[in-house]
């Protein structure tokens, strides 16, 4: 067996005018704590340097850049870096990236692997951007991603790292099933997952109730019918007067919860996972190789 001690960092609120500064004092107890409950991989929320920004309308580029990262590790985060190379515990880490190519800004809601030895391992822009592009006045707050960020074109990834075969996505992915289905096909084991939830759907609210059920009905699904642990990490509480889902979790590869969090502030939790659990589904009742009929299936890839 393969065994791996991974730590979800749920985050509590980030407040607008918070400094990176603090929110990396935060992250650095929640790294520290996970090294002494001797984890070797901990797993921070999408976009967890800053407050939730695409609730609100920017009119002025200078102002939202300023939620942006234009290298990673940047000045605010190399303590980040360097402490996870002391301790020798890696990370997975949500920010909004900002970079400049071909003559043209490009911005994407983007997460790092970063390993034992604080090197990058890889990068991960996010596939499945929720929200809307243009200011809706009638929502009580704006879910402005699809204005914000362009999708990641490199699709969902792989990488060899802690022993193990590694996948990220963020948010909105994990509502759908490819994002697991790819991660799996391209053998995945523990995909890593940072959200930012609202409680409040605006353009059903009549949905609001079943936001926590949603939450683990995708990701319990996800990981039991690939056979694979997933880790699903919050930004969580009432961040300027919004309301963001707890409930991060550790799901191990037949679906079962196997740790939650409890608050929705800065909290750890902690499993020891099983790389080899995966074989338990893969080999018997998702057997890919065996019983998936990929001829069945091609109007999933039509556009
Ligand atoms: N960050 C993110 O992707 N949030 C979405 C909110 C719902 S769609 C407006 C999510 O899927 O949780």
């Amino acid at each position: 067996s393969r065994h791996i001690v991974v730590g979800a960092a749920q985050l509590g609120p980030i407040a607008r005018s918070e400094p990176r500064s603090r929110v990396i004092e935060r992250m650095l107890a929640l790294l520290h704590k996970a090294h002494r409950r001797g984890a070797t991989l901990l797993v921070f929320p999408e976009l967890a340097l800053t407050t939730f920004f695409p609730r609100w309308f920017f009119d002025d580029a200078d102002e939202l850049d300023g939620f942006y990262e234009g290298e990673m590790p940047g000045e605010a985060t190399r303590p980040l870096f360097e402490a996870a190379r002391q301790l020798g515990i890696g990370f997975y880490l949500g920010y909004a990236e900002r970079i400049e190519s071909g003559g043209r800004v490009h911005r994407y809601n983007t997460s790092i692997l970063v390993d034992q030895a604080g090197e990058l391992v890889g990068k991960y822009r996010k596939v499945h951007l929720p929200g809307h592009h243009e200011h809706e006045p009638w929502r009580p707050f704006q879910h402005l991603e699809k204005r914000y960020f362009e999708p990641g074109e490199d699709g969902f990834g792989c990488w060899e790292a802690f022993g193990g075969k590694m996948g990220m996505a963020l948010c909105n992915d994990r509502r759908w099933p490819e994002t697991y289905r790819v991660s799996a096909l391209k053998g995945v084991e523990l995909l890593m997952l940072g959200y930012n939830t609202p409680i409040h759907y605006p353009p059903v609210p009549e949905h609001d109730h079943l936001q926590g059920f949603h939450n683990h009905l995708c990701m319990q699904a996800g990981a039991y019918q690939n056979g694979m642990w997933v880790v699903g990490v919050a930004k969580a509480g009432r961040e300027e007067g919004c309301d963001l889902l707890g409930q991060s979790c550790i799901i191990a590869p037949t679906g079962e919860i196997v740790a939650m969090a409890s608050t929705l502030e800065d909290e750890l939790i902690v499993h020891e996972c099983d790389l080899d659990r995966t074989r338990e589904i893969r080999e018997h009742i998702f057997n890919f190789r065996l019983h998936r009929r990929p001829e069945c299936y091609g109007v999933l890839v039509d556009d």
